[in-house]
């Protein structure tokens, strides 16, 4: 049997039951916040901040520790210009051809379009890519597991860190992504996952008003 496994102590804190409350109900009320925009000013975000956030994604749990993702992340206007006009292209066949009546009727409460001016306007695109297999140094291919379920976990820290270092994200997946391989010299196995635009919101910023769903219509307890 393989036996690679060594164990080191765990470093962990209890917190008193008040305290757990009290941190559980203030993360809430920190993320409920957060709000996906649209409408992102041009106003630059530190790369010190994105590097922290990323850091942080990078510690999401995944399968067997195989960190099935990379991300890239581009500030460089040329390259913003690029995407947001492949992203478009993709766009306007889903709005105007792809998209089937129930998903352009889902969508209407969004007020989304074909147009993505925030693309090119907002200070960081975090593209993330999944890797369904990767090569040891010995160039044998090792098999990643559970990539959807680790790289959605990821992006998911990736985006609570930006959001309490006030930044303002919006998962992006224009479909098909594949020309985010190409304009980012990703290798061809690699999978677009989603584009995180990160930035700060226009003055005048406005989001949907929409709902969340109460606990107990998302949430079943059996005590
Ligand atoms: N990718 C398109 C459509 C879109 C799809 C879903 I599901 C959304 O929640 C929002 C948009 C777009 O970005 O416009």
């Amino acid at each position: 049997m393989n036996n690679d496994y060594i164990p080191q102590p765990l470093n962990f804190t209890e917190l008193s039951e008040p305290e757990m409350e009290a941190k559980a109900a203030e993360f809430y009320q920190q993320i409920k916040t957060r709000r996906s925009i649209r409408d992102f000013s041009d106003k630059k975000v530190p790369d010190s901040v994105i590097q922290h956030a990323l850091l942080a994604a990078g510690t999401a749990p995944n399968g067997a520790n195989m960190q099935p993702w990379h991300f890239v992340v581009v500030s460089n206007p040329a390259v913003k210009k690029q995407i947001r006009e492949a992203a478009e292209e993709e766009e306007r066949e889903f709005y105007s051809e792809k998209a089937p009546e129930d998903w352009l009727d889902a969508l209407s409460p969004l007020g989304t379009d074909a147009d993505k001016p925030f693309l090119e306007r907002a200070s960081h695109l975090i593209v993330i890519f999944l890797q369904k297999f990767t090569y040891d140094e010995d160039g044998n291919k090792l098999k990643h597991y559970y990539t959807s379920e680790s790289v959605g976990i990821a992006s998911g820290f990736l985006i609570s860190a930006l959001h309490q270092a006030g930044v303002a994200t919006l998962t992006h997946t224009p479909s098909p992504m594949k020309f985010l391989n190409q304009i980012l010299k990703r290798p061809k196995d690699e999978r677009p996952y989603m584009i995180l635009v990160a930035g700060y919101p226009e003055k005048d910023c406005m989001v949907p008003s929409i709902e969340k769903k109460p606990l107990e219509q998302f949430a079943t307890f059996i005590d």
